[in-house]
């Protein structure tokens, strides 16, 4: 039978995201919010100080530190498991020594020369996200003539370059990046096959909470109206079997994993 996936609970110290960005005005209410995610359910509460979203402006390293650190130091400190969602070594580097438990590197250890040493010298899992080019210039590369075989081939190099640096297979996550270099046709693709990503051999993330492809699908919606498509979408990889969802609604995620857990053939 397939397992309930873990939830990796979205916590955006950023002022720019696209769903909550500039929704927590300092560290005390970011931890609060982490460790309020952490008793909702969420197994990982994941810290992001720079926003992915297409076209958004790159983060200085100096202040996305300024932004993370903080928030992990307090989080480790009340017991709540943390994943640092970075494109960066040196912020990798600082959440590590702070007690994070996860890497989350969106562009899968490419976008810093120096990301794949830093995590094949940390024991903790890595996640490898699917994308092409960086998120300032990802959507110029949506361009697929079959976006499951195609995603999953490039997963393939990332998780081969990944090993070849000397990060163990066992530590491996891979996330097909939905909306990442990706049109809502694209994504549908992705979604609708995939099952097909277990043949990756890796645990999979998915991280389709309150994202486009919603509004894409079922008509115009903000991103804080969209709880509804975000269940839906979660439902979609715990019944493809993904070890992970990334979601920024803990609690209602928690109950709707409960139920359709509870109510499985
Ligand atoms: N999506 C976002 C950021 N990080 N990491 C993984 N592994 N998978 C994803 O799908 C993913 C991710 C984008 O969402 P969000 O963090 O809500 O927004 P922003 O990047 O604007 O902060």
């Amino acid at each position: 039978m397939t397992s309930i996936p873990k939830i990796l609970g979205i916590l955006n110290v950023t002022p720019d995201s696209f769903s909550d960005g500039g929704r927590l005005p300092d560290a005390a209410a970011a931890i609060e919010a982490g460790i309020a995610m952490h008793r909702a359910g969420a197994a990982m509460v994941d810290v992001g100080g720079e926003s992915t979203r297409p076209g958004a402006a790159p983060v200085p390293l100096d202040e996305e530190r300024r932004r993370v650190l903080p928030v992990i130091e307090g989080l480790v400190a009340a017991g709540v498991p943390v994943s640092i969602d970075t494109m960066k070594a040196a912020v990798m580097r600082a959440a590590l020594a702070a007690g994070a438990a996860m890497l989350n590197d969106v562009s899968a250890l490419t976008a810093d020369p120096e990301s794949a040493a830093v995590a094949a010298a940390a024991s903790v899992p890595v996640v490898l996200m699917h994308l092409r080019g960086t998120p300032a210039t990802m959507q110029a590369h949506a361009r697929y003539a079959d976006p499951a075989a195609e995603v999953r081939a490039e997963l393939e190099a990332r998780i081969a370059a990944a090993e070849a640096a000397g990060i163990a297979r066992a530590r491996l996550i891979a996330d097909p990046g939905i909306g990442f270099a990706k049109g809502p046709e694209h994504n549908l693709a992705i979604l609708r096959r995939l099952e097909a990503f277990q043949a990756l051999g890796l645990p999979l993330m998915l991280g389709a909470s309150r994202k486009s492809l919603i509004p894409a699908i079922a008509g115009p919606a903000p991103p804080d109206a969209r709880l509804p498509g975000s269940l839906a979408l979660a439902l979609r990889g715990a019944e493809a079997g993904v070890a992970w969802l990334r979601v920024h609604d803990v609690p209602e995620t928690a109950q709707a994993l409960a139920v359709w857990a509870a109510c499985r053939p």
